[in-house]
């Protein structure tokens, strides 16, 4: 099944560097009890198959809330995992070879960390782009902040979904949101939250209050 993302304005990153994975599950539940709309698993240091069973065990409550299961990186685990997508980076494999490993019917998702690299990724047609970072964030903190001149300019006429990242947070949103932002990706912001259910869920409560 592949998901219809135009309605999708919170995404939440489950990222291991905030999360141990005996609470994955644990966390992925309170992330959909709050809204998320897309759930992402990142686990940068972790090998295949430690990744695999951790995406197998979040696969099921994901779908049981509608809410597509990426993997960062690892396009040949989405299948196995039952996962729905695969959230690929500026150095990896093509859009179109991710494409090609996850099989038909799941979602590629590519970063861009310009306005150059966005429209060079509409060209590749993924099913949406990250843009960002737009603050300095302790989540990628190797990245140089690309703040938010460039968000209104990059959606106009854009022919896919466009999530901003990167610092976001609940006390931002207003800011992103009156300069042209339409998505929004969190990840410390739910992770470090005392309660993530409603954090996710002011979060998205607040987008949906706002946006047209
Ligand atoms: N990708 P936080 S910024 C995972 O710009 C990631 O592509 C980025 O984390 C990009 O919400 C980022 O904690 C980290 O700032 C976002």
């Amino acid at each position: 099944m592949s998901f219809d993302l135009s309605g999708c304005h919170l995404y939440g990153i489950l990222d291991l560097g905030y999360v141990e994975p005996a609470k994955a599950v644990e966390t992925t539940r309170a992330m959909l009890a709050g809204g998320v709309q897309i759930l992402q698993l990142r686990a940068k240091k972790l090998p295949p198959p430690e990744i695999l069973p951790l995406a197998q065990n979040l696969a099921p409550l994901c779908r049981a809330a509608g809410v597509p299961l990426i993997l960062n990186d690892h396009p040949e685990l989405v299948g196995p995992s039952g996962a729905d997508g695969v959230h690929i980076g500026q150095d990896d494999q093509s859009v179109a070879e991710a494409r090609r490993l996850v099989g038909p019917g799941k979602l590629v998702g590519l970063s861009t960390h310009s306005p150059a690299q966005a429209r060079a990724a509409f060209e590749q047609k993924p099913d949406y782009i990250g843009f960002g970072p737009l603050f300095s964030t302790p989540t990628k903190p190797d990245y140089t902040p690309i703040g938010t001149a460039d968000i209104a300019e990059i959606h106009r006429d854009a022919p896919l979904p466009i999530f901003c990242i990167g610092g976001i947070k609940l006390e931002n949103l207003p800011q992103i949101l009156a300069v042209g932002a339409q998505r929004v990706v969190l990840v410390s912001g739910i992770l470090r939250a005392v309660d993530i259910p409603a954090y996710c869920s002011e979060c998205l409560h607040f987008l949906r209050e706002k946006l047209p």
